[in-house]
């Protein structure tokens, strides 16, 4: 990557030298635009013969902005500064406070310590607040850097000293600080989790791209709005970090701008010990699109570098590698004179008018209020150019925290400062701290009438208020479309054949029609909508694209034509579940981070939703975000020929463990309706912060009209029913309901549950049953095994902590009082869910399920093979009669015979 070219390969460096004069005489004769213009010219003439020179993409290691184009920095330098001390010796204190009262609680000191003059150049100008035009700036802090900037809120008084010192103690609600930005703990204040490497980057750059959406859709105004992302340089090790960045590039996203923080050190060591990291970020940034500012060196060496009037000093800045640098952050001055300048005499001579601790003093940019003010104005003055912009500003990991911090390899991990330390460090700061108090590592308030705090409440003052500021409700009601509309999907079909996916497709382009919510709608699909048969949208509400449509489509003037619009709706995100998963997050909180509820319907291949952006689908949730997921493509034997990396029959398990999220797996069309109906009432009425995940498959069958209504009362032949229609609607979003009960009972009777495609197993297998071996049963439509269970066991623990009220009764145990097992459950998912009921059934489980990776072949195959078709699951039932001594093992044995079945054939938990 480096541009570095050794002087010792010069065959003749008299020629070299020529080139380099007149390019210097170019420069300084008719200006800088010349020079460009020539050196492009003779580029295209390099490509021509094919010698153009590699890695032109990085260039040297010195700050971009040069000194003469520093704009003056329009602050109160030393009012900044002390505001900037108070504020970091109070990020040390929360983590140092902690920590000695708690041992073990951790929270970090070094992080904050190498970037806390980014927040605070951001903070005193640049960073929009919520008053402002549009909403304010969007702002992705890096997640360790959290003490600052409760420090920060400490001093503006947003914050009290109780607070302050709670932080990461959060078990009394109300009162505590998280240990890194979460909404969820602290929902009126952080807005974007950012701690997990890498969501914060791939978040930002969607978020930014969805402020775009917004406004080009009409929907709000967003031109102002700019997201900053502050990440480490570490953290770019991470593919959610850098994967997206041509993605922001080609859709111009000049309102943002990722700050990266290169300390040259991750949590272990350096990033790049043998490289330079912030050669390689520069490298890539600029090859995705983006621009980028280097903030190298502090103002110390401007002088420095002026005298470098051959290059030399600054080939050897390219070519010392970040290990080396680390080496030197700490190392006494003299030492660096010979080891690093020493290199060459003529550097020797650059520095030969300063003392060893001038030389010792020489900072990076990173820490120069001047140098990252220039960076952060230079983002300002390219808007509208349209490229996203990377600061990659030069720090120390602990700067100014002494030489036990500073640089070392274990930094990061250091929680607590030594007595001599902390008093080298108020020294440092220059703090009115006592002596005697030190030890506590006190909290410095300079009280709110300061100087120091008026100054800095000024400064937000007029940059539209304090920061970070969540938005914790609804803003613009939603109005939701009544009853009616959802009667078409409640009333079943007399003909024909649907799947739960086209069904959700209907209802989904219905609601896009919806003259009141529609336009709230925003369908996410990753390159898969034909696959899930909703291309149609396509031509109905266009694909979003920022440009318009440049071309005219192939298939212009078919009816359903790939249509891209400025205003469209729909956003095909292309193959990258990553990058749709962040869409969705940056949809489903726009109500609390636009003001503007929007709606989010993200359909996706199941196999490819938890299990592959599991973490993210996490960040939702902390981010309190409100949509729908469905996992399309769904059941491990419905999804047929795809084979083992496609069939999923587990996500249903992930998702229960991501207690804010609703998860369902419907069967019937009706099903599906009333899920969405009352998700959506729950999040966009009732303010619920959860959101959904429905499986919906491509399996057709003829959709059953809804129990109790008149279609259902007509194929029956019996009476319609409100009260049914109700308990049936209650039952669905429960989690189980009666859906068919035996007319006759028989020698024995069994409960079946069926959820999914592999309820029409169920109601096979019930029937073969009633005809073949004598026995009878009801049918439950289980829609969601993790509802019940959640319900159950929040009853539980509430008997549990209330033993003499009276006792609240599970749903399960409700829809099930009095009904008599044994039970047998069936789904396109692994067993373990129905087995996560068994504590609550009132009888005798049996479990039939997926676990096992799965193959490819026919679902009837499949089925067989997970033993979950008709013959299997009726063996399964006479078995469990067996097991209740009801029928005799030769019954079952037969059976197995009769109905074809394999008794030694493969166990599928070991394929
Ligand atoms: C996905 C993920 N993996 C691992 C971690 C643990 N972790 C926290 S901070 C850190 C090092 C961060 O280094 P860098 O990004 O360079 O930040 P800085 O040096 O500014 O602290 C690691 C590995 C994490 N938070 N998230
Ligand atoms: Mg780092």
């Amino acid at each position: 990557m480096s541009t570095h070219l050794p002087e010792a390969t010069d065959r003749d460096p008299q020629e070299t030298r020529e080139w380099i004069d007149s390019l210097e005489s170019v420069v300084a004769h008719e200006g800088p635009e010349r020079a460009r213009y020539i050196l492009r010219r003779v580029m295209e003439a390099a490509r021509l013969h094919r010698v153009e020179p590699k890695g032109a993409l990085v260039s040297d290691y010195v700050n971009t902005i040069p000194v003469a184009d520093e704009p003056n920095f329009p602050g109160d330098r030393e009012m900044e500064k002390r505001v900037r001390r108070i504020i970091r010796w109070n990020a040390m204190a929360m983590v140092q406070r902690a920590n000695t009262k708690f041992p073990g609680l951790g929270g970090h000191l070094s992080s904050y310590a190498s970037s806390a003059s980014f927040y605070e150049v951001g903070f005193n100008h640049f960073f929009r607040g919520p008053d402002a035009e549009g909403g304010g700036d969007l702002i992705f802090y890096q997640g360790h850097a959290a003490p600052g900037i409760y420090s920060r809120s400490f001093l503006e008084g947003r914050l009290p000293i109780e607070a302050m010192e709670r932080f990461r103690r959060e078990a009394q609600r109300g009162m505590g600080l998280s240990s890194y930005p979460h909404p969820r703990l602290m929902q009126e204040y952080w807005q974007f989790p950012t701690v997990s490497m890498g969501i914060g980057p791939i978040s930002a750059i969607y978020q930014a791209r969805f402020a775009r959406y917004l406004q080009n859709r009409g929907i709000k105004n967003t031109d102002a709005s700019h997201v900053w992302a502050f990440l480490g340089d570490g953290e770019c090790d991470e593919p959610e970090s850098l994967g997206q960045l041509s993605i922001a590039a080609r859709e111009k996203l000049d309102n943002l701008t990722f700050v990266v923080n290169c300390n040259l050190q991750r949590l272990d060591g350096p990033v790049r010990g043998n490289g330079k990291i912030v050669q390689e970020l520069e490298g890539i940034f600029r090859g995705a699109g983006w621009d980028v500012i280097k903030v190298i060196w502090g103002p110390e060496w401007d002088d420095i570098l002026a005298r470098d009037h051959e290059g030399v000093l600054r080939r050897h800045l390219n070519t010392v590698v970040d290990g080396q640098f680390q080496r030197f952050t700490n190392a006494p001055g003299a030492e660096v004179r010979s080891e690093f300048f020493g290199k060459d005499p003529r550097m020797l001579e650059m520095v030969a008018h300063l003392s060893d601790k001038q030389i010792e003093g020489l900072r990076r940019g990173g820490h120069s209020y001047r140098k990252l003010y220039a960076a952060f104005q230079r983002v300002k003055e390219l808007k509208g150019q349209g490229r996203p912009v990377a600061i990659l500003a030069h720090t120390v990991k602990g700067w100014t925290l002494g030489e036990g911090f500073e640089g070392v390899n274990a930094t990061h991990q250091k929680k607590k400062m030594g007595a001599d330390e902390l008093k080298a460090f108020r020294d440092k700061l220059n703090l009115p701290i006592s002596d005697a108090s030190l030890k506590d590592a006190p909290f410095y308030h300079p009280g709110m009438d300061s100087p120091e705090v008026e100054y800095m409440l000024e400064r937000r003052r007029q940059l539209g208020g304090v920061m970070p500021t969540r938005r914790g409700k609804i803003q613009v009601p939603v109005e939701l479309p009544d009853d009616t509309f959802y009667h078409e999907f409640h009333s079943g079909m007399t003909k024909g054949e649907a799947s739960t996916t086209m069904v959700f497709s209907r209802l989904l382009a219905k609601l896009i029609r919806d003259k009141k919510m529609g336009k709230r709608v925003v369908p996410i699909i990753p390159d898969e909508a034909r696959t899930f048969g909703m291309d149609a949208l396509f031509s109905q509400v266009g694909i979003y694209a920022a440009d318009g449509q440049l071309y005219e489509p192939i298939d212009k003037g078919k009816l359903l034509y790939y249509k891209e619009s400025k205003s469209g709706q729909v956003l095909e995100e292309g193959i990258t579940e990553a990058g749709a998963m962040a869409s969705f997050s940056a949809a489903a909180t726009s109500y609390a981070v636009f003001g503007e509820p929007m709606i989010p319907f993200y359909i996706f291949y199941s196999m490819f939703g938890f299990q592959r952006v599991g973490d993210q689908i996490w960040a939702a949730g902390d981010m309190l975000s409100r949509g729908f997921l469905l996992g399309a493509t769904a059941g491990r034997t419905t999804l047929n020929g795809e084979g083992l990396q496609h069939e999923d029959g587990h996500s249903l398990l992930n998702a229960l463990a991501f207690t804010c999220i609703k998860s369902y797996d419907p069967a019937f069309a009706y099903e599906l309706a009333v899920i969405i109906q009352d998700g959506m009432k729950r999040m966009y009425t009732d303010e619920e912060n959860i959101f959904y995940y429905i499986t919906v498959y491509n399996e057709d069958i003829t959709m059953p009209p809804m129990p109790g209504n008149a279609n259902w009362a007509e194929k029956w032949g019996k009476p319609e029913s409100a009260e049914l229609l109700e308990k049936t609607r209650r039952g669905i979003l429960d989690g189980i309901y009666l859906y068919q009960s035996a007319d006759n009972k028989l020698s024995h009777h069994v409960q079946l549950f069926g959820s999914g495609p592999i309820m029409g197993r169920v109601l096979e297998a019930r029937d073969l049953l009633a005809e073949k071996y004598g026995v009878s049963a009801d049918v439950w439509s289980v829609t969601s095994y993790g509802e019940l269970r959640n319900d159950a066991l929040e009853c539980d623990r509430w008997n549990r902590l209330h033993p003499e009220a009276d006792p609240r009764t599970p749903r399960i145990s409700q829809a099930l009082a009095g009904v008599e097992g044994p039970f047998i459950a069936a789904s396109d998912y692994v067993k373990a869910l129905p087995d996560l009921l068994r504590e609550w059934i009132p009888g005798r489980l049996t479990s039939l399920g997926t676990e096992g990776y799965g193959m490819s072949d026919t679902r009837e195959q499949l089925r067989r093979h997970f033993e979950i078709d008709c013959e299997t699951i009726t063996i399964a039932v006479l078995d469990t009669l067996r097991k209740e001594g009801k029928v005799a093992a030769s019954v079952v044995a037969q059976a197995i015979k009769d109905l074809g079945v394999d008794a030694d054939k493969l166990d599928p938990l070991h394929v």
